[in-house]
């Protein structure tokens, strides 16, 4: 499956610090690290960037491609610095994100037209995150419907149903699974679905050890559902040989989570059947 690198990303310290004072070393080394551990795109999250996004955005596009061979996400808001960005991006690059939003839907598709490149379709609106798969179809139609209008292939849209963590919104979690399956019937060629998977252990409180194992089970029961790509940390030695052996060894890998006692009680909590604390690995 395609392994989407989170690692480059202005809310975590030392990138952060990196990107501000346009320091390439640690961005760099971040980059080439990420690649070797078998990402295929790399994440570039500069966040909302309301000031210098454009010229930041030129900036990381440029010394990730100096060091690595790889097509990158380009993780912002900002439309015109994803302008910039994909103006000097070489081979086909991922915008991240459109959204429902009448606004981010239209500038994030034209420029995914202008540029012939990917770009993911995020299930929600200006209003805020649906409530079920059912409100997330709506809005990813409305998104199909609108690349359309700006001559992008269904082929070229991911579709990201927004995964919410496990810890506070334990419902969600089968809607999110859910939403991948409708997703992938929603037209012929089906469009690609991707999610942000830390997003379903993402909690402060969460020990690393829960967060680990809750993204690898997860990810599976994704798979299952039809995903095809995950934007997730190939750090994590283990989360990136289970999504590198998939999709083609997916029944084995639902036969280690039916055999395993914590694994099936991670799908347990997934499934809403038992109710979710930190401590269920214990
Ligand atoms: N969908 C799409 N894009 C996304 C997301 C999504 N981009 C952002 C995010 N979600 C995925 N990327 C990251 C990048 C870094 C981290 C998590 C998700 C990360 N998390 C730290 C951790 O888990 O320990 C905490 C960081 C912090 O909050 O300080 O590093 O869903 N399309």
């Amino acid at each position: 499956m395609i392994i989407v690198g989170e690692k480059i990303n202005v809310t975590t310290r030392r990138l952060g610090q990196a990107m501000k004072d346009r320091d390439p070393k640690p961005i760099e080394d971040m980059a080439r690290e990420q690649e070797k551990n078998g990402a295929t795109y790399l994440d570039i999250n500069i966040g909302p960037a309301s000031k210098d996004g454009p010229e930041l955005m030129e900036w990381l596009v440029k010394t990730v491609q100096d060091v690595v061979d790889l097509p990158l996400s380009l993780d912002t808001t900002n439309a015109a610095a994803i302008d910039a960005g994909l103006a000097v991006h070489k081979g086909k690059a991922l915008i991240n994100s459109a959204s429902g939003a009448p606004d981010r839907m239209h500038s994030m598709l034209e420029l995914a037209g202008k540029y012939e490149s990917n770009v993911i379709g995020l299930t929600m609106t200006e209003k805020g995150i649906p409530r079920d798969a059912n409100e997330r179809m709506v809005i990813a139609y409305d998104i199909i419907m609108a690349a359309a209008e700006h001559n992008v292939p269904v082929e070229n849209i991911f579709l990201d149903p927004l995964i919410l963590p496990v810890s506070v919104a334990q419902n969600q979690a089968m809607e999110g699974i859910e939403s991948v399956k409708m997703f992938k019937q929603l037209n012929d060629p089906a469009p690609k679905t991707i999610v942000g998977l830390s997003n379903i252990s993402n909690n402060k409180k969460t020990p690393d050890l829960t967060k680990k194992i809750l993204d690898r089970v997860y990810l599976i029961m994704l798979v299952e559902a039809g995903l095809d790509a995950a934007i997730m940390d190939p750090l994590d030695e283990e989360l990136v040989e289970t999504a590198r052996s998939l999709p083609q060894e997916l029944s084995s890998r639902i036969n280690e989570l039916e055999q395993d006692p914590i694994l099936s009680r991670a799908v347990k909590i997934f499934q809403n059947e038992i109710l979710y604390a930190d401590s269920f690995v214990d």
